[in-house]
């Protein structure tokens, strides 16, 4: 079994979408740890290092972010904070003089960190790219996921399931190398 600590709702029924799959048992919990400003990374395994030491057991925490290219990647680490402030429509205006689908380039990203006691964290990088679109578009998702395009589906984010999402996001792409890193190496 597994813990992961997160105080976000949506990324849990993800990460248990996706560990379903892989016939491991997920645990979670909400531990509240402060997060330094820096590198999803960095957060990535301070997160975990603090968790596993405080629970003393195998954790994993994910800190993940929008990166938009235009934007010299902002809101990248200030992702959660941007979109509790300007939110998505805020978004949408900075992009206002942007209008083609490589003006508009973005990433998902998410970190993984891992730790355990007694051992030193470790990291897994996922990413999954996208457009912004130019408005937001269906209600399925959380956060930015209604104005993140896949132009391959030709929706959002937001319009895609669980399930589908989980089939290539930046999430499943970080979970994904966790656990084939934790069921063979470990
Ligand atoms: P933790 O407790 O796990 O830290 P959090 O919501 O604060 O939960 P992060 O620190 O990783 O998560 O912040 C990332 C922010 O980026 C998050 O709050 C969302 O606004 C956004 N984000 C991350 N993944 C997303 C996704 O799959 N879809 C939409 N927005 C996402
Ligand atoms: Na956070």
């Amino acid at each position: 079994m597994i813990t992961f600590i997160t105080g976000n709702n949506h990324k849990v029924e993800e990460a248990e979408n996706i560990f379903r799959k892989f016939n491991i048992e997920l645990e979670h919990i909400d531990l509240g740890y402060t997060e330094p400003q820096g590198t999803l990374e960095e957060v990535a395994i301070s997160g975990a290092k603090y968790a596993s030491r405080k629970l003393n057991k195998p954790v994993i925490v994910e800190d993940a972010g929008l990166f938009i290219k235009a934007l010299n990647d902002f809101p990248g680490t200030y992702s959660s904070y941007v979109q509790d402030t300007i939110g998505n429509e805020g978004i949408l205006k900075l992009m206002n003089d942007l209008k083609t689908d490589q003006e508009r380039y973005a990433e998902f990203r998410s970190v993984i960190g891992y730790c355990a006691p007694n051992i030193e964290p470790k990291i897994f990088l996922g990413k999954v790219s996208g457009v912004i679109a130019f408005e937001e578009k269906g209600n399925k998702g959380f956060a930015f996921d209604p104005i993140f395009y896949v132009p391959n589906m030709s929706k959002t984010f937001g319009e895609l399931t669980t399930d589908e999402k989980n089939q290539f996001s930046h999430r499943k792409n970080s979970l994904e190398l966790f656990v084939n890193w934790y069921k063979s190496d470990k």
